[in-house]
């Protein structure tokens, strides 16, 4: 096998609910039930999820690589060549390859993320794909600094990249940590590139996350199935139902799973009340103005360059290099 097709993945973590398992009770336990949205993305999760990415409604992931590719090419010059790319989170390919396809000679991928499967499996289509690039899997948990593994090539900087607004998904608090990760691990001279969903029509972003369809009912309502099989949980999937509502002063979409009945789920040997009506948070989906993002960045120890916008307001993406 030629270096450049190398799959390493470096530092094995799956995600593993079992091992999370007090977390998650505890969770379900609180007055207010939730659970992290980390939790989503098991092989059928990251599947629907990538159904979410083509519905009609959710105009964030189309609109984020027409953003990219509209831009490309201030963007491979403000980057610089031979840049090593770090994502974090691998999500569908699609956007890092609009970036490759940019980039000036791109050194190294560096995909980062917990779920091991989907990772690899990304990482092997994009190798195959990009027979000059150096791709390096690293199955880590990206909100505490981790270390990047070496090998061969020396890139001129890294580009940290963390699209589709996922940063959204994190409090404004923890998104700001993240931020402070991303800085580190850029290092001196290095970048970020970073897509933030901005607020807009609250109609607009209720639509995007209760679609026509039901897909997004079916990603949420995946975690379900997931406790059940993982956990060895008994939640009845007919007995819940899915909620998105957006909260205008907090700048945010809420995701919910409610309970249509009275109802009591066993999880880990655990008994868990449920009055009808009563919902579990499953995801937070914060939304951000070029202005405020910028601000976070700049706390964290970017200087923020350029936030690129689409014609109708709806995305952003932000390049910024560490100060
Ligand atoms: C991954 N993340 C940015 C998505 C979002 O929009 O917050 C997850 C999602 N949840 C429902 N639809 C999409």
């Amino acid at each position: 096998m030629a270096e450049s097709t190398q799959i390493a993945v470096t530092h094995p973590l799956v995600l593993d609910m079992r091992e999370d398992v007090d977390e998650i009770v505890a969770g379900l336990e609180s007055d207010q039930k939730h659970i992290s949205p980390k939790y989503f993305y098991d092989e059928r999760g990251s599947e629907l999820f990538d159904r979410i990415c083509d519905l009609p409604e959710y105009y964030a992931t189309r609109t984020e690589l027409a953003v990219m590719q509209e831009h490309g090419d201030d963007l491979a010059r403000l980057v610089g060549p031979h840049a090593q790319v770090i994502e974090f989170g691998a999500g569908c390919t699609c956007k890092i390859r609009v970036l490759l396809d940019h980039l000036i000679e791109p050194a190294v991928y560096m995909p980062v993320d917990i779920s091991a499967d989907y990772l690899v499996k990304q990482a092997e289509s994009l190798a195959s794909d990009y027979p000059d690039l150096h791709v390096h899997p690293v199955c880590a948990d990206f909100t505490q600094p981790f270390k990047l593994p070496t090998h061969t090539v020396t890139p001129e900087r890294n580009l940290v990249f963390f699209p589709g607004s996922t940063i959204g998904n994190f409090s404004r608090r923890q998104a700001l940590d993240l931020l402070e990760v991303m800085a580190f691990e850029a290092r001196h001279d290095g970048a970020a590139l970073i897509g933030v969903d901005l607020r807009k029509d609250p109609a607009k972003l209720r639509a995007a996350y209760n679609d026509r369809a039901g897909i997004t009912a079916q990603f949420n309502l995946n975690v379900l199935a997931r406790l059940n099989r993982e956990l060895g949980a008994n939640f009845d999937l007919e007995s819940f139902k899915h909620q998105a509502i957006y909260d205008e002063e907090k700048g945010r979409i809420e995701m919910r799973l409610v309970s249509k009945k009275p109802q009591r789920v066993t999880i880990a040997g655990r008994e868990i009340d449920f009055a009808k009506d009563e919902y579990v948070i499953t995801e937070y989906s914060h939304k951000y103005s070029v202005d405020e993002f910028r601000e976070l960045a700049r706390r964290a120890g970017f200087m923020p360059i350029t936030a690129w916008v689409d014609d109708e307001g709806l995305f952003s993406v932000h390049f910024m290099r560490v100060q």
